[in-house]
């Protein structure tokens, strides 16, 4: 008889690099593991989730079905310790208990190695609210989580939820840079800030990341489609972690993720559908095998 092997490690040639994604399934509404799954797939990994809550759709339709898978991570997790996987990256993102940053700040503890890249996206919520789920409990937890991060990608709600001030959305960006340096201090490397307006020019959006050890802050700038789409946050930082893993630089990584956000809602914005439903992802998938043509990023 042929035994089953006691490591799924040890004998592989791992050409293919395996993702812990750490998100919810939701079953409608191409948001988290919907739409981590494709991209990171397409961009080569072997993505490997460990799902935090499945819900019959995301949580800005009006009322959703919500299981929460809390207790069945700390067992997949037992179950991932006994089999010795390992991971080229850890990436997190809407987390469906308080406790669950816990669990994954464990994880993250138990499965880091020298190389592994860290990447939260600390899901709280969007245009100036907390989605409907989330509580000042829930903030408080993902603060804790956010400093085991090499990469932090809140969008501009997120950021001031963290930092425990009140939203503004008309920001400069040294005011932004600061808030960067603020909230790397003691934790993550890199932070990444996504869609920032841009003072004075309302048809353009624009991303601004620094990494504390590079010391250089960059600016992201690309036009703004005047439509709110769930998922594109998911979508942005699953395309930033799968080119850092293809060894992209920051910028480079940055330029791809916004480019591809900004075909994904043109390939959509054309149609009159339900917003709801996220952007066409699967109209544009192909395009994250293309080399970046061009890129718009600078130094601020
Ligand atoms: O895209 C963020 C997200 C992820 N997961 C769930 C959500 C949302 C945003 O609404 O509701 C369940």
């Amino acid at each position: 008889m042929h035994s089953q092997p006691e490591s799924v490690t040890m004998h592989n040639i791992r050409s293919v690099r395996r993702v812990a994604a750490i998100h919810d399934l939701s079953g409608v509404g191409r948001v988290s593991l919907t739409v981590v799954i494709p991209i990171l797939s397409t961009m080569g990994f072997d993505v490997c989730p460990l799902p935090t809550a499945i819900l019959s759709n995301h949580t800005q339709y009006p009322h959703f079905s919500f299981l929460d898978l809390t207790d069945e991570m700390e067992k997949i997790i037992r179950e991932w310790e006994r089999l010795k996987v390992d991971f080229s990256a850890i990436y997190s993102g809407y987390l469906g208990s308080p406790r669950q940053t816990q669990i994954v700040s464990n994880f993250i503890d138990r499965f880091r190695k020298p190389d592994t890249l860290v990447v939260v996206d600390p899901v709280l919520g969007d245009n100036g609210r907390l989605y409907s789920k989330m509580t000042e409990e829930m903030v408080a937890e993902m603060r804790l989580l956010a400093k085991k991060a090499d990469v932090l990608t809140p969008n501009l709600t997120e950021l001031f939820a963290l930092l425990g001030r009140p939203y503004r959305s008309e920001c400069s960006d040294a005011e932004l840079k600061d808030a960067i340096i603020e909230l790397s201090e003691g934790g993550p490397d890199t932070v990444i800030i996504t869609g920032v307006p841009v003072q004075g020019q309302p048809s353009l959006t624009s991303v601004i990341a620094r990494s504390r050890s590079d010391g250089r802050t960059w600016k992201v700038t690309c036009q703004y489609m005047p439509a709110h789409y769930p998922g594109t946050g998911d979508a942005f930082t699953s395309v930033v972690t799968g080119a850092l893993l293809q060894g992209d630089s920051l910028p480079i990584a940055l330029d791809r993720a916004a480019q591809f956000i900004l075909q994904g809602i043109r390939a959509t914005f054309g149609y009159q559908g339900d917003n709801r439903e996220g952007i066409l992802l699967e109209r544009v998938l192909p395009n994250l095998a293309l080399p970046i043509q061009s890129a718009t990023y600078e130094l601020v």
